[in-house]
């Protein structure tokens, strides 16, 4: 147990809309008692949490009177400071109010794009008071019921506009911040526009200031989708996008479940958490997920150690998986180079096109290699049950 005790150094952060969760869903009431945001922060602390993440709304209510606001924000820095407990990300309220009935930046009516462009600068300025360096834009209402009412070239020019304005109010202000895009496919909308990372990052190549804005992958978001969540967090990593992840777990193509991180898909999760440790990814692991409906107060704080367990448990299988000589020796083989081939790869060239082009394969031989990813995938399922 000790060795997987979560430290300040593998930022482990959670939001306080996920501890906070009081466990209200559609069908049902909440059944655990609201925790104030300085009651969080402690549990946060007591379960050995890095950092807290936050929406406005979740620390400063959305019609709170500036006074209001200022002694909730000293009370909690108080308690931050008390904790040692950081907030390495904040985002906005966009999806919670009924203005927001038809999306925030890409709504119809344009006192709602105007408002939602004021509540977020207040949000940023919040964000980055309380020392938040990543900023998180989760589109949830940024969607349709009915393609009737909305074009989506119009919405796509919407938010792109606002993440725009948003962007040059943060470089005006001086702000140390980066902005990071968070997909879905749908939920609460009928569907969200630029439903996934991929889609994402399509999208940020269109925007002014390219280079501040990034994504936040969410798995369970991913997997709604059907999609491999590793290879959207590789994609985002290679493309220099990955300034923040969120981590969880579902079923595959469910309603948004928000799960314990490792609940669900072991190896995928397995995969992940090896995936981010090889590259050396430095950002916050953020737990967007919730305890199950099922849990009082303790269990919450079993989620949360949960969470955290699982993923040094997975960090020091990675390693486990990097140091086995069996597993390493059949990579090696599988990853050989061929030295015969070496010379028609790589960089075009007019030379190389043409020896390619005259080069005599043995495609029947080639087509019946067996390539011992049978044997591979059990040595990984052997290490992640502990039989290795
Ligand atoms: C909401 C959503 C999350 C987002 C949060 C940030 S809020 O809980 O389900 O995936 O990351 O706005
Ligand atoms: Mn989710
Ligand atoms: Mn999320």
């Amino acid at each position: 147990m000790s060795n997987y005790q979560p430290k300040p150094e593998h930022k482990f952060t959670f939001g306080l809309w996920t501890v906070g969760n009081p466990g209200g869903d559609a069908f049902g009431q909440a059944v655990r008692a609201k925790l104030s945001p300085v009651e969080i922060v402690r549990v946060l602390a007591e379960v050995g949490a890095y950092g807290v993440n936050l929406h406005d709304n979740d620390l400063v209510p959305i019609d709170a009177t500036p006074g209001e606001r200022d002694r909730i924000v000293a009370e909690f820095k108080q308690a931050l400071q008390e904790t040692g407990i950081g907030v390495p990300m904040a985002t906005t309220n966009l999806f919670g109010d009924p203005v927001f009935r038809d999306g925030a930046f890409t709504a119809n009516d344009p006192q709602v794009r105007a408002y939602a462009l004021q509540k977020t600068m207040r949000a940023i300025d919040l964000g980055v008071e309380l020392g938040a360096q990543v900023y998180v834009f989760w589109g949830g209402r940024e969607g349709v019921e009915s393609d009737a009412s909305k074009n989506p070239l119009d919405a796509g020019k919407r938010f792109r506009d606002a993440l725009n304005f948003l962007c040059e109010y943060a470089r005006d202000q001086k702000y140390d911040l980066k902005f990071a895009l968070e997909a879905k496919p749908n939920e609460p909308r009928g569907d969200i526009y630029l439903p996934t990372t991929g889609a994402m990052l399509g999208f940020i190549a269109t925007l002014d200031h390219p280079e501040m804005v990034g994504v936040n992958p969410e798995m369970a978001h991913e997997q709604m989708a059907g999609l491999n969540f590793m290879h959207a967090v590789a994609q985002a990593w290679d493309a220099g996008k990955l300034f923040h992840i969120d981590l969880n777990d579902q079923n595959f193509c469910r309603y948004d479940q928000d799960f314990r991180f490792g609940s669900h898909n072991w190896k995928q999760s397995f995969f992940l958490v090896k995936f981010l440790e090889d590259v050396g990814y430095a950002g916050s692991r953020h737990f967007d997920a919730h305890a199950y409906r099922t849990e009082d107060a303790e269990g919450v704080k079993d989620f949360a150690r949960g969470c955290m367990r699982t993923y040094l448990i997975l960090k020091a299988k990675a390693a486990q998986f990097n140091a086995d000589p069996e597993i390493q020796a059949l990579l090696a083989e599988i990853h050989a180079d061929d030295a015969g081939v070496a010379p028609l790869l790589g960089a075009y060239s007019r030379e190389k096109a043409g020896a390619l082009k005259q080069h005599a394969f043995n495609r029947i031989a080639l087509g019946n290699r067996g390539m011992q990813y049978e044997r591979l995938d059990q040595l990984v399922f052997d290490l992640l049950m502990g039989v290795r």
